[in-house]
């Protein structure tokens, strides 16, 4: 019987599209998770949802293990019937209007040429290849590349020194490295291949070395083990079978940082990744076919990943690609491209929006921002004057703003309101997306109740978690699921107010967000203690007004080294050597000495308080080791 207009129930808003999510979900999750997975194609798809376990003993996590899929066939070939020729990638590189739009046949063409030079080197299901490259097309090429061969793919920010570089590829044996001849930052040459090339004296693992060709100027290149994308890519065929692929093989590596010691390879699979940032980068960007979505990460952190080209492209959206910075040419660079490719859905970090905020409205109103319809955070807290700021002046007023929080570890984003559905409050990532269960608990892991404050944990398993540390499975579950046992600990404080909205308060552990990007106080200080002159060093974070924390290094010198401000500048430009520019401490205060326990830890909490200049209320310290020191280092803080 058809039905007419009047029997048909009213449409739904948003609010109630999003509760009913939420109700089905609770209802069975299977049923949802499965019904969810049909957002992808799968060549096999799955009949089982959700086998993972938090708890000792069958600890793992395991989605969807009978389906079967390719992440770049999701993201390229399903497309082609439908759009083939609209925009995928919209390049905007370091200069303004250096532009290029890669329409998804393009990009489809590119990528089985890609596939087809790296299957041609030797490289197959399994394998490692690092990608050290700056934010251009073949960034994303490089990447859809790799997953079409079921190769795993490491990306290392173009921003590491040759010793961070080294030790990403040592630690995952790649075998293959795809990098840039240079690259372009704010007019300034990023001499990429001399730094692969230093990096590689350490790497035997490497045999091969893709180079793309970026600015032009010449490189040595290795004879037998070099070879120029532009030149092999004439050599192969525009089309790739893509590999089939269990839900739980392995996509990619991230590294990131952690409490204690090197660099964790975070370990993301094929299916619950895929899936996690297409449903979540369309709950909460809902890009259209008009739409034209930039998000200003870099690939080389986990939001590029997710957010510039796998959530985007999963959904054949158009995603910009932007291969500069926010005040070159002037700080008008965001608008500017915004006005000038039509940009509809803009998400951006805190730290970007409290530096441009202080140059003045101006530089916002010199441009047409009329078809923003939507903004985005992610990366730190966002403190409500930037918040307001950006609502007011870069939205008109008109833009809802989403304030997304999560984790290199989540794959994609946990908590955050869905415009139209979810009102927001200035500075709260609001309440968690459908699947994702937050708690609270005090420091004995007792749960806590309403509105209150406490340590930010997840309670079960969403698809796009982390599977584990790349080698090191042991730590992954030491790291994450012993402080709090069965339940998965963030790293994160947080509050939760009477409406159930939750407000990230920052990191509880030893790292630093330092302009939205994480940096382990334990790698710095490993850095300063590796400088001839330093015999021990400790790092704390410190209030800053752009970068939300700096990096403040308390730094004890061999005998008889003199301090001195030459001292000083040498140890900044020795961390940015060793780590990279963005581990360059933005204070360091020579110290007689660090305070002690008895049992020799340094008491890092005073000397948080020191570098906050909150010293009025310093607790008890007499059973330090040395407690004498205490008063010099106040004192020294404020000469
Ligand atoms: C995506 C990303 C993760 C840490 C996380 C938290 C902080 C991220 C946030 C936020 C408050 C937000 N964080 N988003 N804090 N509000 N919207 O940034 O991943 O680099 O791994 O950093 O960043 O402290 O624990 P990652």
């Amino acid at each position: 019987m058809a039905s007419t207009t009047h029997d048909r129930p009213p449409a739904r808003t948003p609010a109630e599209r999003l509760a009913d999510r939420h109700a089905r979900l609770a209802a069975d999750p299977a049923a949802y998770w499965l019904d969810e997975a049909r957002r992808l194609d799968w060549s096999r798809f799955p009949t089982r949802a959700d086998e993972s376990s938090f708890a000792q003993g069958d600890f793992g996590i395991r989605w969807f293990v009978d389906g079967e899929l390719n992440v770049s066939f999701n993201c390229l070939d399903r497309h082609l019937a439908d759009r083939g020729d609209s925009p995928a990638i919209v390049f905007e590189g370091d200069e303004p209007g250096e532009s290029r739009i890669l329409t998804y046949r393009d990009l489809h063409g590119e990528v089985c040429r890609m596939a087809n030079v790296i299957r041609g080197l030797g490289i197959g299901k399994g394998d490692r290849v690092t990608l050290y490259l700056p934010m251009i097309p073949e960034a994303a090429v490089a990447m859809l590349a790799c997953a079409r061969i079921g190769a795993i793919h490491s990306v290392v920010f173009g921003g590491f020194s040759p010793d961070s570089l080294a030790g990403r590829i040592e630690d995952c044996g790649s075998r293959l490295l795809i990098t840039a001849d240079e690259g372009l930052r704010g007019g300034k040459r990023v001499p990429l291949k001399a730094n692969a090339d230093q990096a590689l004296a350490a790497c035997p693992t490497i045999e091969q070395v893709l180079v793309v060709r970026r600015t032009g100027t010449p490189v040595p290149m290795q004879t037998g083990r070099d070879l120029w994308w532009h030149e092999a890519r004439e050599l192969v065929r525009d089309t790739c079978d893509p590999e089939p692929m269990n839900a739980e093989d392995p996509l990619f590596i991230l590294y990131t940082s952690g409490s204690t010691g090197k660099p964790k390879g975070v370990l993301h699979t094929t299916g619950g990744y895929l899936l996690w940032v297409a449903k979540t980068f369309d709950l909460l960007f809902g890009a259209g076919d008009d739409d034209l979505f930039w998000c200003t990460a870099d690939v080389g952190w986990v939001t590029g990943h997710s957010y510039v080209v796998y959530g985007p492209l999963a959904n054949g959206a158009a995603t910009v690609m932007f291969d500069g910075v926010p005040n070159y040419p002037d700080f008008g660079r965001f608008w500017e491209t915004c006005a000038r490719l039509g940009v509809t859905i803009f998400y951006t970090a805190p730290t970007a929006l409290r530096a441009l905020m202080r140059e003045g409205d101006q530089w916002v109103e010199a441009h047409d921002l009329s078809r923003l319809r939507l903004l985005g955070t992610v990366g730190e807290p966002i403190n409500p004057e930037a918040w307001n700021w950006y609502d007011r002046v870069v939205g008109q007023g008109r833009c809802p703003i989403v304030d997304t929080w999560w984790q290199t570890e989540t794959g994609g984003a946990l908590i955050a309101p869905v415009p139209e559905a979810t009102a927001t409050k200035p500075g709260s990532a609001t309440l968690p997306l459908p699947g994702v269960f937050p708690e609270l608990v005090d420091a004995d892991g007792a749960l806590l109740d309403g509105a209150t404050e406490g340590n930010l944990c997840l309670a079960q398993s969403w698809p796009g978690q982390m599977r584990t540390v790349w080698g090191d499975h042991e730590r992954f579950f030491q790291t994450y699921f012993t402080t709090y046992p069965g339940k998965y600990f963030t790293g994160d404080g947080c509050r939760r107010d009477e409406d159930g909205y939750y407000w990230i308060t920052g990191r509880v552990d030893d790292v630093i967000n330092v302009s939205g990007h994480r940096m382990g106080t334990a790698e710095v200080e490993s850095a300063l203690v590796a400088h001839a002159q330093v015999a021990e060093a400790a790092v704390v974070g410190m209030p800053h007004e752009i970068k939300g924390q700096g990096i403040y290094a308390y730094v004890l010198l061999n005998a008889d080294v003199p301090a001195s401000d030459a001292l000083s500048r040498d140890l900044r430009n020795w961390v940015r050597s060793e780590i990279g520019p963005i581990a360059s401490p933005d204070a360091i205060q020579f110290v007689p000495g660090l305070p002690k326990t008895r049992s020799g830890k340094i008491m890092r909490r005073i000397l948080r308080k020191i570098a906050e200049r909150d010293t009025d209320n310093l607790g008890d310290f007499s059973t330090l080791a040395n407690p004498e020191v205490v008063p010099v280092l106040i004192a020294d803080s404020r000469a």
